[in-house]
C-alpha cells in the first residue's frame, strides 16, 4: 500500500498563484499571519497556509447584496435565451480554464486530480444545460372552466439568490446554482466556505469576464469572503430572496427556520448517510468497483459517499473480504500524482471526527476490518492523510445513523429484502441510495414508493457521482432541496398565474353571482 508525500507549500502556493493569474483574479497576499479578522487560504495537503485574505465586513455584505439587488431590477428584462449567452461564455471560459480551476480544487480542496478535472467538468456540464433551459423556461396553459377565457402561468426571475456552498464541491456547487438563477433571470450573491476561497476567486473572474463579454450588468454576481458571520448576514437579508445553502444537518437547522422567519425561500442540501442494499444476485465485480469509489473515493468527503453497506449474510464474507482487499492497494497521499487515489481530508478536526467514530463503532461491537490509521505525518506533519476504513457492524447503532465526514464504510447484514429496506431507510438523512442486483424484482422493489426514502435511487452504480441532468437533492435531514437539472430550475423563479378575461361577460369562478 502506497503513500506519496505532497509538495511543499511553497510549491502550492506557487502553483495556485499562478492558476489564479492565468484566471485573472487577483492574487493575494503570501504567506501565513496576516491582518487580525483575515481569512486564511490553507491547503490540506501540507495543513498551512497559503494566503491571507481580507474578510468581508458587515459593509461588504450590504453593499454586495444592493448591488445585486440592482442588477436583478435590469436583468430580469433580459430576455432568458439572451441572459443565456453569459451562461455560454462562462461555459467556454470555463472549458478555457479547465486545467486551473482544476489545480486550485486539488490544492484547496485535496480532491485527486481525475476527481478535479471532474468537478470542473460537472460546471461546464450544468453550463450546456443552463443555456439550453434559457429557452425552456415552460409555463402552462391550463383549460378556463369559464368562456372567453384563457388560464395560463408564467414563470419570472425571483431575486437576488444568495448561494453558500461548502468545501468538498467548491466550485460545481456554486455553478449549479449560479448557472441555472443566471438564466432564470436572478442575480447572485456567493459565500463560499471559508476552506476554498481561492476556487471562488478564479470562479468570480471567470464570470466577472462573461458578463464583460456579453454585455451583461456587473452586479448579476458578488462574491462574498468571510466565515459564519458573513453567512449569516446573507441569511437574515431581506432582500436575499432564495438562500440556496449545501452544508451540515446543523447549519440547516440554523438556517431553515431563519429564512423562513422573513418569509423568504430556501434551498437546502444537508447531510448524507447514503447506504447501499447488496443482494445475493448483485455482480459482485461491478458492486466492488462501485462501493469503493462511492466509499472511499474524495476520501468519503462527497455529500453522496457511501457510508452504509447493506449486504445480504449469503454474500457479506466474500463481498467484504473483497473490499478490503482493493482498499488495501488504494494509494493515499499526494492528490497531485496521478496513481493517488485518496488524498488528504480537509482538516484535524475531519481526522479527530473519523477517530472518534471509529471509536464508538467499536464500543458497539464493531470490527475494524482496516484503515484509520493516519499516515504520512511526518513529511505533512500538519495535514491528515488517512486510511479509509471498513468496519463491520453487528447492527445499526447511533454512530451508524450518524453521518461523519471522512471515509469509514459500516457493513451491515440482512436476511430479507424488507429488512434491507428497513435498515437502509432506518437513518434520520435521504440523499443518496443504491442497490446491486442482477434480479429486476428487487431492484423495482428498491425504487417503488415503499422502498429507499432517498432523493437518489440508483441501480448498480454507487451512490455518489450523479450527472448534472437529474434534480440533485434529499429528503428529510438532507433538507428537501432539489438544484442542478430537470426542473429544479424553478426554486430560482416566481410562478404567477394569469386569468385573461377575452369576453364581454363577467362570468365568476364557482358559479358565484354577484352585482
Ligand atoms: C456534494 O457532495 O455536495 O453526485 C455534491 C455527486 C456529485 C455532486 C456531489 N455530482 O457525487
Amino acid at each position: 500500500m502506497t503513500t506519496t508525500a505532497p509538495p511543499g507549500t511553497d510549491t502550492l502556493r506557487a502553483r495556485a498563484g499562478n492558476a489564479l493569474r492565468r484566471c485573472g483574479a487577483p492574487v493575494p497576499e503570501a504567506g501565513p499571519g496576516g491582518a487580525a479578522g483575515g481569512l486564511a487560504a490553507r491547503t490540506p495537503l501540507t495543513g498551512e497556509t497559503l494566503f491571507t485574505l481580507p474578510a468581508a465586513s458587515a459593509e461588504d455584505t450590504g453593499r454586495a447584496v444592493e448591488e445585486a439587488a440592482a442588477a436583478f431590477r435590469e436583468w430580469r428584462t433580459v430576455p432568458a435565451p439572451r441572459r443565456g449567452t453569459v451562461v455560454k461564455r462562462l461555459g467556454e471560459l470555463l472549458t478555457a480554464h479547465k486545467e486551473d480551476l482544476a489545480e486550485l480544487v486539488t490544492v484547496e480542496a485535496g480532491k485527486i486530480r481525475s476527481e478535479a478535472l471532474g468537478e470542473v467538468q460537472e460546471m461546464i456540464d450544468i453550463c450546456e444545460f443552463a443555456v439550453g433551459l434559457s429557452r425552456q423556461l415552460y409555463g402552462r396553459t391550463m383549460a378556463s372552466e369559464r368562456p372567453g377565457h384563457r388560464l395560463s402561468e408564467s414563470w419570472h426571475p425571483l431575486g437576488v439568490v444568495g448561494v453558500v456552498s461548502a468545501f468538498n464541491f467548491p466550485v460545481a456547487v456554486w455553478s449549479w446554482n449560479t448557472a441555472i438563477a443566471l438564466v432564470c433571470g436572478d442575480s447572485v450573491v456567493w459565500k463560499p466556505s471559508e476552506l476554498t476561497p481561492l476556487t471562488a476567486m478564479a470562479c468570480d473572474a471567470l464570470l466577472r469576464r462573461a458578463a464583460g463579454d456579453s454585455g451583461a450588468p456587473d452586479g448579476i454576481h458578488r462574491l462574498l469572503l468571510g466565515g459564519r458571520e458573513c453567512g449569516g448576514r446573507l441569511v437574515d437579508d431581506p432582500r436575499v430572496a432564495l438562500v440556496s445553502a449545501t452544508g451540515s444537518v446543523r447549519m440547516g437547522r440554523e438556517v431553515g427556520p431563519r429564512v423562513a422567519a422573513r418569509f423568504g425561500r430556501c434551498l437546502l442540501e444537508l447531510g448524507g448517510n447514503n447506504g447501499a442494499v447488496v443482494t445475493p444476485a448483485a455482480d459482485l465485480d461491478l458492486a466492488v468497483r462501485g462501493i469503493v469509489f462511492s466509499a472511499a473515493g474524495t476520501a468519503g468527503q462527497r455529500c453522496t459517499s457511501l457510508r452504509r453497506l447493506i449486504v445480504h449474510e449469503d454474500v457479506a464474507d466474500e463481498l467484504t473480504e473483497r473490499i478490503v482487499r482493493a482498499y488495501a492497494s488504494l494509494p493515499v497521499g499526494d492528490p497531485f500524482r496521478d496513481d493517488t487515489l485518496v488524498g488528504p481530508l480537509i482538516s484535524e478536526q475531519a481526522l479527530d471526527a473519523m477517530a472518534k467514530a471509529l471509536e464508538a463503532a467499536q464500543a458497539d461491537g464493531g470490527k475494524l476490518l482496516t484503515g484509520g490509521d493516519r499516515v504520512l505525518r511526518e513529511q505533512a506533519p500538519a495535514a491528515a492523510y488517512v486510511r479509509p476504513a471498513v468496519v463491520r457492524m453487528p447492527a445499526q447503532t447511533a454512530v451508524v445513523r450518524e453521518e461523519t465526514f471522512a471515509p469509514v464504510l459500516y457493513v451491515l447484514t440482512y436476511r430479507t429484502l424488507e429488512e434491507a429496506i428497513e435498515l437502509h431507510n432506518g437513518v434520520p438523512q435521504g440523499l443518496s441510495s443504491s442497490i446491486f442486483t442482477r434480479d429486476q424484482r428487487e431492484a423495482e422493489r428498491f425504487l417503488a414508493a415503499d422502498g429507499s426514502d432517498c432523493g437518489i435511487a440508483n441501480v448498480n452504480i454507487g451512490t455518489s457521482g450523479a450527472e448534472i441532468g437529474g434534480a440533485f437533492g434529499g429528503e428529510k435531514e438532507t433538507g428537501g432541496g432539489r438544484e442542478s437539472g430537470s426542473d429544479a430550475w424553478r426554486a430560482y423563479m416566481r410562478r404567477a398565474t394569469n386569468t385573461v378575461n377575452f369576453s364581454d361577460e363577467l362570468p365568476l369562478a364557482q358559479g358565484v353571482s354577484f352585482l
